[in-house]
């Protein structure tokens, strides 16, 4: 009888249920269900329909009743720097903000004015990012106040998921670490830190690490869904579960988690805490087994999710990246890091306006935004590597690319041209497998880490691209 684990992976753009059992050694994964997520748009806020998620875990939960597939254990990851404020009766207080509203605007500046940047990066090592939790609670503090004042547990959102099923409240490490109130030191809050901010220092709870048990469904929840299981920690923010699944056993070189963000990097042992690191604004954040991936955020996949989505989904990704193929030659670049490309009411316009400025050929076409959109982003890699190359000190042949990006078959060979590397591409689901990983670890089906690696070598399909034409260096 197989054992089976379920793995709720919940991106920025959707979220799927993965049941995953061992079978002759490889490991297995089926997608159960899949839901639409992204964030709604209340009255020019940007905030996440947390009942609706939780709605959609459940749903996908009971389709293991109907599978007749009971899972042993399951783990929720999703992305990162969201969370959510509970009262003394643990209810969500006010609305879940996404990290793309608008609401940071300025509360850096009230950070630093408490912790100067340089200092702040020394000690968490975590890059600046406008929606990181830090800037958040930031205005939390200065525009909501009593929420703050009101609450008695914070809880990023996988945790609050967690939290939903079991009736436990743990809070799990590398997901925190996105906050930036993380010591990569002690792995804990840094308490002195959200002191010097002026937050609430009781509202957070014990950092945990993956593979912690949580807790088993609360009867109701079990009564729902139909069945009862074991509920444990996996590397919660989703990059930290698809780097687990990078499929090399040592877990070195260079590789690119490809979905709504792009997050290019490399695995380190320590974390590089350093004056040129933050001049490079990468990031150190925390991965499983106390390693840490050493990355930066790149805009991703989301321009080209943001286009289609304004043509009404009329073209799939894989249209769109032929579309791109077609139109080639077509010259116009963006610096695809562009704060104007985080939340433009439209994308098509913004990529329009952007070439427009720097005296650029428009793109009208969707085949032309789109071939925009591809080559820039492939040029973004391209002096991305050559960044990580500087600051590591190493040269890497090749990159790893994973998650639904590396289904980007077009995009796949651009990045090998970009960069002058061999691209390998998959497991496309790496994220929802690093997830599987974490329980079966704690399964003892794997050893450990590296073990789990080598199975997912072997167990899933990676296609290799070719650098073939180096396309010249853009200054961007
Ligand atoms: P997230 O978890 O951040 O929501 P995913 O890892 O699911 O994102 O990746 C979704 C992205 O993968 C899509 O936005 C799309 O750009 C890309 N993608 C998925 N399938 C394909 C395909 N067949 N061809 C091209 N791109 C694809
Ligand atoms: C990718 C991701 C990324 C974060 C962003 C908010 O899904 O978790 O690692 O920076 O979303």
């Amino acid at each position: 009888m197989s054992r089976y684990f379920l793995a709720v992976d919940i991106g920025a753009s959707s979220g799927r249920h993965i049941l995953g059992h061992m079978e002759e050694g490889n490991l297995k994964i089926t997608e159960i269900y899949r839901f639409a997520n992204g964030m709604t748009n209340k009255d020019g806020r940007l905030l996440w329909d947390v009942e609706y998620l939780l709605g959609e875990i459940k749903n996908g939960m009971r389709e293991c009743v109907r599978l007749g597939k009971i899972p042993e254990s399951m783990s929720i990851d999703t992305w990162a720097v969201d969370y959510v404020l509970l009262d003394e009766k643990d209810r969500v207080l006010g609305d879940v903000y996404g990290y793309r509203d608008e609401r940071t605007a300025g509360c850096d500046d009230e950070v630093y004015r408490l912790i100067p940047e340089n200092e702040l990066y020394a000690r968490t090592g975590i890059q600046k990012q406008m929606f990181n939790t830090i800037y958040q609670l930031m205005a939390d503090r200065l525009q909501r106040p009593e929420i703050l004042r009101m609450a008695k547990t914070f809880l990023m959102l996988p945790d609050y998921f967690s939290f939903c099923l079991t009736s436990k409240k743990v809070s799990e490490y590398t997901n925190a670490t996105s906050t930036q109130l993380v010591s990569p030191d002690t792995k804990q809050w840094d308490k002195e830190l959200l002191q010097i901010l002026g937050y609430p220092t009781d509202i957070f709870l014990p950092l945990k690490m993956s593979g912690t048990e949580v807790g088993f469904l609360s009867k109701e929840v079990s009564k729902e869904v139909g069945f009862d299981c074991k509920v444990v920690l996996c590397s919660s923010h989703d990059t930290a579960s698809a780097v687990m699944a990078l499929p090399k056993e040592n877990g070195d070189g260079l590789y690119i988690s490809s979905g709504t963000w792009s997050l290019m990097g490399v695995e380190l042992k320590k974390a590089d805490c350093g004056k040129e690191s933050r001049k490079a604004n990468m990031t150190n954040e925390g991965g499983y087994d106390y390693r840490f991936r050493y990355l930066k955020n790149i805009m991703g996949l989301w321009m080209i999710q943001s286009v289609r989505h304004e043509l009404k989904d009329e073209y799939s990704f894989a249209q769109l990246c032929g579309m791109a193929k077609e139109n080639q030659d077509f010259p116009s670049r963006v610096d695809a890091n562009d704060g104007c490309f985080m939340a433009p009411d439209s994308m098509r316009k913004e990529i329009q306006d952007y070439c427009r400025r720097t005296g650029q050929r428009v793109p009208e076409t969707t085949g032309e935004m789109a071939a925009v959109i591809y080559r820039s982003l492939a040029d973004c890699y391209g002096v991305t590597v050559r960044e990580l190359e500087r600051l590591t000190e190493k040269r890497y042949d090749s990159i790893h690319i994973i998650g639904g990006g590396a289904n980007a078959e077009y995009l796949n060979q651009l990045t090998a041209d970009a960069t002058g590397k061999k691209v390998y591409a998959g497991p496309t689901e790496a994220t929802a497998i690093g997830n599987l990983m974490a329980q079966l670890i704690k399964a003892g089906e794997f050893m450990g880490l590296s073990a789990a690696r080598k199975c997912v070598y072997e167990s899933f399909e990676i296609k290799e691209y070719q650098p073939q034409q180096k396309s010249e260096t853009v200054v961007l």
